[in-house]
């Protein structure tokens, strides 16, 4: 019987929008987990015996798996929730659904499109577009989906629209949704996301503990 662990163990790669979203929510909740980052093409053979399906962010909690980010992000604020991302509208949950879904379909069909068969890539973009353009006029109203401080359904999803804008910057850049380009603006310029975009090197078996979010970091 394998016991729970005092600090969690974070699988992890960095730039992985949905470990980006896992860590948002580590900080705001704020608990500190051994961060073990990976490389996608190489996986810890730990990794994998306690997640066989292979996809970061992966928790361990030494008596418990957690390997879906948004169950991170659950369980973290399920903790503690000093920030009261919790506390939204049902319409969040539609929100996270329609990126979790069709939204990031599109995307990575736009982002990868020769990896699939008979994909029209900017059809793809457009659809993406299509979703984005549906919160765009509240996003002119206040600075968060849904008031003046961000909640879950912005963390658990902003991460895919910076994904998204970064595909091909200069045309995302170019639309008129000036709603949307702020709230990523607004995003990208906060200390969470420079608290959670902080380079950690590849986690070794023996090496030794590395901590996120980093003391240090996060006490600015
Ligand atoms: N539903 C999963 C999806 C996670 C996911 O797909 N992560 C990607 C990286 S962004 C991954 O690990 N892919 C496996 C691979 O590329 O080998 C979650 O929410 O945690």
């Amino acid at each position: 019987m394998t016991e729970a662990l005092d600090t969690p163990i974070l699988y992890n790669f960095r730039r992985c929008p949905y470990a980006m979203r896992a860590r948002l929510a580590l900080v705001s909740a704020g608990l500190t987990v051994e961060v073990r980052e990976i490389i996608l093409r190489d996986k810890p053979d730990h990794m994998l015996e306690i997640s066989p399906k292979g996809t970061v962010p992966v928790l361990w909690l030494g008596d418990r798996v957690i390997d879906e980010s948004r169950d991170i992000m659950d369980w973290a604020l399920a903790q503690n929730d000093p920030a009261g991302w919790l506390d939204m509208p049902t319409a969040g949950n539609d929100w996270i659904a329609q990126i979790e879904g069709p939204f990031k379909s599109a995307l990575d069909r736009y982002k990868y499109a020769t990896r699939y068969d008979d994909v029209d890539a900017t059809e793809e973009r457009d659809t993406a577009r299509d979703i984005l353009m549906t919160v765009d006029a509240q996003l002119c109203h206040h600075d968060w989906l849904f008031g003046d401080t961000p909640c879950l359904a912005d963390m658990a999803t902003i991460t895919f629209v910076r994904q998204y804008a970064n595909v091909d910057r200069a045309w995302f850049d170019a639309q008129p949704w000036s709603g949307v380009k702020s709230w990523l603006e607004r995003f990208l310029a906060s200390d969470q996301f420079a608290n959670i975009m902080q380079k950690y090197p590849r986690w070794q078996v023996g090496d030794p503990s590395i901590y996120f979010p980093d003391a240090n970091r996060s006490e600015t």
